[in-house]
């Protein structure tokens, strides 16, 4: 039951604030945009500076904090009754190299400034409280999507998630250790009670229909693939058409036939497929390509769509092959399948928006996060807010507005006082 009498609220200008000052950190200038952009790649120095901020803001708050040993970093705040399991908030604060200052960060700090505020009110819940931030939630530098939040549900084993390696050859481990954050606690998290996060819409839906509040029902399924396509590098000058094994045609039709798979229909009307790496070997302009690397990222709101699109695609790397004399080894670098979110917290979040008189529609999250490795230890739920310019994101135009911010994090507030009452 939400307590709707006088609502508490955040500080929409603190959490903006906030915000930008985190945005600072990993900040560059975007030359194709000429906006700020932010590039805060997991595990980089910009990382670990951002971490360490965000760590002082923890503790100023006077939370305690650990780290455990997949970097993962956990701020709580005591309950009335501390022998009850926490209610935890969080999300990520890395980045993809051509971030907006949102992605994440409004699920971090608006569980924060929920914090000062209830600090400022003098409100002690009843279950204790826990803000979370995960590791490499983007998996842009290592290969696998929510890395730390994996491996706290047991997803990924930790041995696994230490062997990672980024494009030059360093390890997740060693990089963690680098920067600080190789901590010392257990990485496999005790169920909270349950686990609520804020997060930019990251698309075109909520705002298209000026509706505020995103009651987010689950995650599509999710599967990345990365190929190792070998020919033979040769002279673009003298080497006949017939004479060729060019990787780069090869990566070419791959990445056409995602395309039209797509289009078809014939797997469903949401896929999304996506070549977003494509790394040529000498990759110069007069020798045909003779390696390139490329990666595959497809999404489907219904799993057995996706598997059908697995098995045909897969099917598509060998008839390339075949057809174009080269070898073609591809691995599987991540895969989820689709998650549905707790109910129950979807209709506190729905009442919740309603009597602060904000719309709000059931929406499926075209974007991976924390929350969907959540949902398999606890009752977890999110709240999407509205991003202005079609909703971009993984691009420094990613923006939403203050107030769309404070929406979506009273809205949290009032859910999460409702559960942290709860015996
Ligand atoms: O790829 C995703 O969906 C998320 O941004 N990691
Ligand atoms: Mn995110
Ligand atoms: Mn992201």
């Amino acid at each position: 039951m939400i307590h709707m009498n006088q609502p508490l609220s955040i500080q929409p200008q603190r959490l903006r604030d906030s915000i930008e000052e985190l945005g600072r950190i990993g900040s560059y200038l975007d030359d194709s945009s000429g906006l700020r952009g932010v590039n805060r790649l997991a595990l980089t120095a910009a990382d670990g500076e951002g971490r360490r901020h965000v760590v002082a803001k923890m503790r100023a708050l006077g939370m305690s904090v650990t780290i455990d040993r997949i970097g993962n970093v956990y701020a709580r705040r005591s309950g009335r009754d501390d022998s009850l399991a926490p209610v935890m908030m969080g999300s990520h604060i890395d980045s993809v190299p051509t971030a907006g200052k949102f992605d994440g960060c409004l699920g971090v700090l608006g569980a924060l400034e929920i914090i000062h505020t209830l600090e400022d009110a003098q409100r002690v819940t009843r279950r204790p409280l826990v803000v979370a931030f995960f590791t490499d939630e983007e998996g842009s530098r290592f290969g696998t999507d929510m890395l730390g939040s994996a491996v706290a549900t047991g997803r990924l084993p930790l041995a696994e998630a230490y062997a990672y390696k980024d494009r030059a050859g360093l390890t997740v481990e060693s990089e963690l250790r680098k920067i600080g954050f190789l901590g010392d606690a257990e990485e496999k998290l005790t169920p909270p009670h349950a686990y609520l996060e804020c997060h930019i819409e990251q698309g075109p839906v909520l705002r298209s229909q000026n509706l505020d509040i995103g009651v987010v029902t689950g995650v599509q399924s999710i599967s990345w693939h990365e190929l190792s396509i070998v020919g033979r590098s040769a002279h673009a000058g003298t080497t006949p058409m017939e004479l060729r094994a060019d990787a780069s045609v090869a990566a070419s039709r791959i990445n056409l036939r995602l395309r039209d798979m797509a289009r078809s229909g014939k797997y469903g009307a949401q896929m999304r497929a996506t070549m977003g790496a494509m790394v040529p070997v000498p990759g110069l302009v007069n020798i045909i390509p003779g390696r390139m690397t490329v990666t595959v990222d497809l999404r489907n709101p219904d799993d057995n769509l996706m598997r059908s699109a697995e098995a045909d695609i897969i099917a598509f790397y060998d008839q390339v092959a075949h057809e174009e004399g080269v070898q073609i080894t591809w691995r599987q670098t991540a895969r989820t399948d689709c998650v549905q979110f707790d109910p129950r917290i979807m209709a506190q979040i729905d009442a919740a928006a309603a009597h602060r008189g904000l719309s709000r529609m059931r929406i499926v999250s075209g974007a991976g996060h924390d929350a969907q490795e959540m949902a398999h230890l606890t009752r977890a739920a999110m709240v999407f807010v509205p991003g202005e310019w079609n909703g971009i994101s993984h691009n420094p135009r990613e923006f939403s507005t203050p107030e769309q911010c404070a929406n979506g994090v009273n809205v949290l507030l009032d859910v999460l006082l409702a559960i942290a009452e709860e015996p």
